[in-house]
């Protein structure tokens, strides 16, 4: 059976970027297609300044947040990263597999550490060696399919590099996994900032939608998204990116195609009400599970500590096969 790995990092509160991104279709489809496994990539949120307590608090959120949307415990798994140590002994060979040039040409890493240091901060090594972990999170389960924005392609080939690379140096022990992306919403952008995608972690959240917003505040920050001084609206991504990325919103949350949905519209004033209120109307189920779910507090311990179980079980023997193929001693 097809394996799926995906995760959501508890670096902020969840987005409708994560929501139509990549939420939304893991419980809609990839659930029930195929043996999925869904992660609340924690140990990840430590690769930047963090606060414990914060950090404690939003993995719970986001694991309550991926139960909220959907993603039922009976047919996947739904765990906590930090909770199975086998991803930071994968991660380990997976440093010793990648080159250090390698980690430095994620884009990824070039723009967070580019944040870091225009604020005074120091980047932390784990900032650099972040890709090692996500490909170990990934390799550990035999994955073949990782849906996933498209903000994540380049770390999910670089999966597949050192999935190849181990492979012909050790002997077939990963599968090798390949990035899946939605149709529409591969990359919402910030409404704010129509050329960059809607990030969790964006100290300036007026064009961030999250997940749980009130209804109130999502219709304000989508009236006052940034579109241009055309009087009209039209589907054109490059010279038009704000109106684009209002269409694509528009066409991932009520249906359609941008292109065709632009017809229908003659101001961006008539445009941003549908969408606005196209967003609540997505979000609204989500939220009212959300309140009932973070009302008991112990069912969601019960599904992470039954789905780190789980996740052990799975990962285990791969983790152990690939330790005795690099040459360490077998653990047992
Ligand atoms: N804007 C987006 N549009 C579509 N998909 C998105 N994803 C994230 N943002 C968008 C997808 O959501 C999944 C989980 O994302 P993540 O937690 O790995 O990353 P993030 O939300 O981008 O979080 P960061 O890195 O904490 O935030 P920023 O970017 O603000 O620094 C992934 O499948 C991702 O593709």
């Amino acid at each position: 059976r097809t394996r799926i790995f995906s995760g959501v990092q508890p670096t902020g509160h969840l987005t409708l970027g994560n929501y139509l991104g990549a939420m939304r279709r893991w419980a809609a489809e990839d659930q029930h297609r195929a043996d999925a496994l869904f992660c609340v990539v924690d140990l990840h949120a430590l690769t930047v300044e963090h606060d414990p307590a914060r950090v404690r608090r939003l993995s719970r959120q986001a694991a309550t947040l991926l139960l909220a949307s959907g993603l039922d415990p009976e047919i996947c798994t739904v765990f906590v990263q930090s909770q199975v140590d086998e991803h930071l002994r994968l991660s380990y060979l997976m440093e010793c597999t990648a080159s250090d040039g390698e980690m430095r040409r994620m884009i990824q890493y070039k723009e967070k550490a580019a944040a870091v240091q225009a604020r005074g901060g120091s980047v932390r090594l784990s900032l650099l060696t972040y890709p090692a972990l996500m490909a170990a999170d990934i390799l550990a389960y035999g994955t073949h399919e990782v849906p996933v924005g498209d903000d994540q392609a380049q770390h999910v080939e670089l999966t597949r590099d050192l999935a190849v690379r181990f492979n012909q140096r050790y002997g077939a022990t990963f599968v090798v996994p390949k990035a899946v992306h939605p149709p529409v919403a591969a990359r919402v952008k910030d409404l704010q900032e129509p050329t960059s995608k809607m990030g969790k972690s964006h100290a300036r959240s007026a064009g961030v939608v999250y997940v749980l917003d009130e209804p109130e505040a999502v219709r304000k920050k989508v009236m006052r998204a940034v579109t241009d001084s055309e009087p009209d609206v039209s589907y054109e991504p490059e010279p038009r990116p704000g109106v684009a990325n209002l269409l694509e919103v528009l066409a991932a949350c009520a249906g359609g195609e941008p292109r065709r949905l632009a017809e229908e519209y003659d101001s961006c004033g008539a445009l941003k009400k549908d969408v606005a209120e196209a967003v609540v109307e997505t979000l609204r189920p989500v939220r009212e599970r959300h309140a009932e779910l973070a009302a008991d507090p112990g069912c969601v311990d019960a599904v992470l500590r039954a789905g780190a179980e789980r996740a052990r079980g799975l990962a285990r023997p791969r983790v152990d096969a690939a330790f005795e193929a690099v040459g360490l001693r077998p653990m047992r």
